[in-house]
């Protein structure tokens, strides 16, 4: 082998191992108590999209997010546009998932104990998840045009690994209003040393929680039995 071509390798290594950047996202204007009691910001979705940077290879994944004590977990999942998400169902009771927001609608249908449904994602967006027969019951899909992403730490910090290059830099809260999160996205140009950014305040300020309905666009009847056998419904 050549010291060219050696030098060649090494040169194509440094670029495949990226630059960190890393930074702190804050909530603010926040009613919810975890963030007022506990300071906790994790679960803000932090995204880098390639402007002007080398193309990776990167290929959509196939990842879970599972029905567990009547909760979606993770509550918040950030995926790369057309990955799959299963939704496995460890509850010893029937569940479903659906959305009617705009990010995807879908509805994978009533669904027994112990089987699973998947959907995929194929437009980048946000899709709010519910389960029909349990209203307290949601999370959210984010469907992103990048496979640069990472989630809060409790404490706000992020960090990700990069291609020197020019990225479009976004930042997702599920309580933070389109406005405001589209006021947030800036321009970053990554070097090979990396960059810690300043920090980010994520105004929560204009955010109105209101009940959802169930898939039918109506309000949620009575609480389920969760005894009731689903005639029709198969395992
Ligand atoms: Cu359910």
């Amino acid at each position: 082998m050549t010291w060219r071509l050696l030098t060649c390798f090494s040169l194509m290594a440094a670029t495949l191992s990226g630059a960190s950047v890393s930074g702190l996202v804050q909530l603010r204007d926040s009613r919810a108590a975890a963030v007022v009691k506990r300071r906790d910001f994790s679960g803000i979705v932090v995204s880098l999209r390639p402007l002007n940077a080398p193309a990776m290879a990167a290929s959509p994944a196939h990842v879970q997010m599972t029905q567990r004590n009547k909760t979606f977990s993770p509550h918040i999942l950030s995926v790369m546009a057309g990955s799959v998400v299963d939704f496995p169902n460890f509850d010893p009771i029937f569940h479903n998932a659906f959305s009617s927001y705009n990010g995807q609608i879908f509805d994978v249908g009533l669904y027994p104990p112990g089987t699973s449904r998947s959907v995929k994602f194929s437009k980048p967006g946000v899709v709010r998840v519910f389960c029909n027969i349990h209203p307290t019951m949601s999370a959210v899909v984010l469907v992103l045009n990048t496979q640069y992403f990472t989630t809060t730490l409790k404490d706000g910090s992020w960090a990700l690994e990069v291609p020197p290059g020019t990225y479009e830099l976004n930042v997702f809260h599920e309580r933070a209003t389109d406005q405001a999160l589209q006021a947030l996205t800036q321009k970053v140009t990554v070097t090979g040393e990396g960059h810690k950014l300043p920090p980010i305040g994520v105004s929560e300020a204009g955010y109105l929680s209101t009940p959802h309905k169930d898939k039918y666009g109506k309000d949620y009847g009575p609480p389920s039995d969760d005894k009731i056998i689903y005639p029709g419904v198969r395992n």
